[in-house]
């Protein structure tokens, strides 16, 4: 039996032999041998072979309340004892779900005051996917079925929210996107923003949406899907004019809004969802990560009044056999009770998160920095190989690599998106530890800035 007192090496060959892992190349990691995460406590992960590192990405975005806390664990133990499964499927409920729906419904902007349980964040917009176009059928439009969605986007793994995403290197593998899926360009300014300024590239990245409808047909349109902040696409933040005109456009088409909250929801930008940042007013919320800050599996969809009460009024034929699964319902309340009791949503608004602002452009004074973006605890760099000319590498993604190698040999966890550099610790972050991040993302920048020069990858 093996256990974290197996040797690194055993556990390495071991999990190469039977563990296939997402969004990798197996066979190259095989060789090198996967990192043995061991523990975690706060915002430091240990490996098997007793470093510290320290989660500059709170996971997958999600460890929002920090690693730890054992109120979850005594919570879900109490729950697994009392009530460990039932489902909601057949005319049941239970008080975990119950509780965390009347919470949630409290928490939520506006009128979002109905919950619809997953497991997942892909499963979530599975569900937004097939829940639009019901609404629509309900109301006696059964043409709109279309869905706009952003090139660059994230909405999940699964074959309708990996079709309602715009990456295409996942539409490449397995058929996808489905059909009646269609995508606009995304307002990424720093890349594709060329002569324009920014305000400017935000109401034409916007207006893409209203000629798309246009093209479609306005009677034919269900719904646009956005993050507030596009978060695995890089950490892309629109400028101002964008979320405005989007709002403008969605509300004259009376077009559905889905705004997937899924890295945004739960502090992350400071507020408790990404929509009151960016002042948007959705109809659905895609949530999961921050909603147990990744403690137990938990998503969902929190609905309008309007949408909740059309779609009550006939029988959904959907849900999967742990929505609204006690333990996670249970686990997720009891991290809603420490975000809201600890503020930790104010302490980043107004104390760490500006501070973690300040140190992080600061980087941009690295020559490899071309730009710092960051909001709340949502932050991303653009490595460039000429910062004069905001230039992209001729090879996309090797500069990225080599950072977040660098990163990771200096114990600090960083992840890369092409050639941006990203951060999303947990919110429980403190200053000196913002310090430490910091400092290891300097030292990482300097190695990889060395590397890239003994390559002949830099321009200047
Ligand atoms: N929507 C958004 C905005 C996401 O970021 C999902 C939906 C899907 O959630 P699930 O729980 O099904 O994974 C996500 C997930 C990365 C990375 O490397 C990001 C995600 C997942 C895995 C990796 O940035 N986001």
């Amino acid at each position: 039996m093996i256990s974290t007192n197996t040797p690194t090496d055993q556990l390495q060959r071991l999990d190469a032999a039977h563990h296939t892992h997402p969004f990798t190349n197996n066979a190259e990691l095989a060789e090198k041998g996967a990192r043995v995460i061991t523990r975690a406590e706060g915002c430091w992960l240990t490996d098997s072979d007793g470093n510290r590192i320290l989660d500059g990405m709170a996971g997958l975005w999600c460890v929002n309340i920090g690693y730890g806390r054992h109120e979850l664990a005594e919570v879900a133990r109490r729950q697994m004892e009392e009530l460990p499964y039932y489902n909601t499927f057949f005319q049941t409920t239970h008080v975990p779900a119950i509780a965390l729906s009347q919470k949630l419904a409290e928490l939520a902007p506006g009128d979002l005051n109905h919950v619809m349980y997953s497991c997942s964040g892909s499963e979530a917009n599975d569900t937004n996917l097939r829940l639009v176009r019901t609404y629509w059928e309900a109301k006696g439009q059964p043409q709109r079925k279309a869905i706009i969605s952003r090139w660059n986007a994230y909405h999940g793994s699964s074959v309708g929210s990996a079709s309602l995403g715009g990456m295409k290197g996942m539409h490449m593998q397995g058929g996808l996107p489905i059909p009646d899926i269609h995508h606009i360009d995304q307002p990424n300014w720093y890349l594709e923003g060329g002569d324009l300024s920014p305000e400017e590239f935000g109401l034409e990245r916007a207006r893409q949406l209203e000629a798309k409808i246009q093209e479609l047909g306005p009677d034919n349109v269900a719904a646009f899907i956005a993050e507030p902040v596009q978060g695995a696409g890089g950490v892309i933040i629109a400028p101002e004019t964008y979320w405005p005109e989007i709002q403008r456009i969605v509300d004259e088409y009376g077009i559905l809004l889905i705004a997937d909250e899924v890295i945004c929801g739960f502090g992350r930008t400071g507020n408790w969802f990404g929509t009151e940042t960016l002042n948007i007013r959705p109809h659905i919320m895609t949530m999961a990560k921050g909603l147990s800050s990744g403690y137990q599996p938990i998503g969902g969809s929190m609905l309008c009044d309007e949408v909740a009460q059309v779609i009550n009024q006939i029988e959904f034929n959907h849900g999967y056999t742990y929505s609204s699964h006690p333990v996670a319902a249970a686990v997720a309340l009891e991290n809603l009770r420490i975000l809201e009791e600890e503020h930790i949503v104010d302490t980043v608004r107004t104390d760490t998160g500006p501070y973690l602002k300040e140190k992080f452009e600061s980087l941009t004074d690295h020559p490899l920095v071309g730009e710092a973006k960051i909001i709340g605890m949502m932050g991303s760099i653009a490595l460039t190989p000429d910062k004069s000319a905001r230039a992209a590498f001729k090879d996309p993604g090797t500069a990225g690599f080599v950072c977040r190698e660098r990163c990771f040999a200096n114990n600090l966890v960083m992840r890369h998106v092409y050639d941006r550099m990203i951060i999303s610790p947990p919110l429980v972050i403190s200053k000196e530890e913002i310090d430490i991040l910091i400092a290891r993302a300097w030292k990482a920048l300097d190695e990889t800035y060395s590397e890239l020069k003994a390559n002949g990858v830099l321009n200047a």
